[in-house]
């Protein structure tokens, strides 16, 4: 059977009712080209120099490592030129980065976290790039653009998609109708779809959580992975299994294949972070993508795309998945108000 390209499918989006627009259609396929550029850098190692750290810090106080640079590169070059972009915005820069004047300016935004999970490549463990796409605003073509204009809620996102570097290579994109998976086809060097529409599978007893944050998290959340741990005899009268990547694309792509429930919980570390996550780059398209699968996304109380943001790099709280799950999970919230 003749496997339908990332092509093909972004040209059939456009013809759908929904109007796939050209200047959108454009950015996607440019975002995958760098993200097949990304995975190739991924793949060299230490054979190309790839792995450890450049010796700095990023805006978030972490260890920039080779390949985030590098990534975060290719995402900028790959995008500059195109005439689709107002402007973008890494969770490696500390500010947003411009269109210079030489290229045109267009109608969308761009966030991206270029390499999730950065620290797995020096062990050879799974990571991924995460994409966000937001409009400008419309008065945004007579002015500088600001960081002002990317603070819009995650229900303002027009695309929203990761690519994910593990056994395969796949991109997992969704442009409001619907979530597809696309394998890289190295000898074709094109994406090819491999499943879609995806559906979160409903019903799987495993939780991803960092188990070592334990102490600090909210009583609800302690209750809630208490009674999982507890097993049969316990509240959940039923055996509960665990897996942790350090990759938020990892797990949260494990979920959507075979379901469960990805947490990583406010906790009393710093009151001042409500969570470890990046709303605007993680959080919110990854949100994106698990709602377009069937599932929710809760930051403990809040549907985390209606949180109206205030800082392009405000973390949050995250509890995402089998929608049974978190509502399970908000249940334990909603005992505990004072949380
Ligand atoms: P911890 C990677 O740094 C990341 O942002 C997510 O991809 C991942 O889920 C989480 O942090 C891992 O955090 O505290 O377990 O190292």
């Amino acid at each position: 059977m003749q496997h339908k390209t990332l092509t093909q499918f972004l040209v059939e989006q456009q013809r759908r009712e929904a109007a796939l627009p050209a200047q959108l259609r454009l950015l996607i396929e440019i975002v995958a080209r760098a993200c097949k550029a990304i995975s190739i850098s991924v793949n060299k190692g230490a054979l190309g120099g790839m792995l450890g750290d450049i010796g700095s810090e990023n805006v978030q106080g972490e260890a920039q490592k080779k390949l985030d640079v590098i990534a975060n590169e290719r995402l900028l070059e790959a995008n500059e030129w195109g005439g689709h972009l107002a402007a973008m915005a890494s969770e490696e820069m500390e500010t947003i980065h411009l269109i210079p004047n030489r290229y045109p300016k267009g109608e969308y935004l761009l966030l991206f976290d270029p390499i999730d999970g950065s620290s797995n490549v020096d062990v050879n463990l799974t990571v991924g790039t995460i994409f966000s796409v937001l409009k400008a605003p419309e008065d945004v073509s007579g002015r500088a653009v600001t960081e002002e204009d990317f603070l819009q809620a995650g229900t303002r996102q027009v695309a929203a998609g990761y690519a994910i570097f593990g056994p395969q290579t796949l991109l997992v994109l969704s442009v409001g109708t619907g979530v597809y998976e696309f394998g890289l086809d190295r000898e074709m060097g094109s994406w090819v779809m491999t499943q879609g529409p995806l559906t979160i599978p409903t019903g799987n007893r495993e939780f991803a959580i960092n188990m070592s944050n334990e102490r600090h998290w909210a009583p609800p959340m302690r209750r809630y992975i208490a009674d999982c741990m507890a097993g049969k005899t316990g509240a959940r009268g039923a055996d509960f299994n665990m897996r942790w990547t350090g990759s938020m694309v990892a797990d949260i792509h494990r979920i959507l294949k075979r379901g469960g429930i990805f947490l990583y919980p406010w906790d009393s570390r710093d009151p001042a972070k409500p969570g470890k996550l990046r709303l605007m780059y993680e959080a919110n398209p990854m949100g994106y993508i698990v709602e377009q699968a069937g599932g929710t996304a809760f930051d403990g109380t809040r549907r985390i795309m209606e949180i109206a943001p205030n800082a392009l790099h405000q973390r949050v709280g995250v509890a995402m998945g089998d929608e049974a799950e978190v509502a399970r999970l908000m249940s334990y919230y909603a005992e505990d108000p004072a949380v």
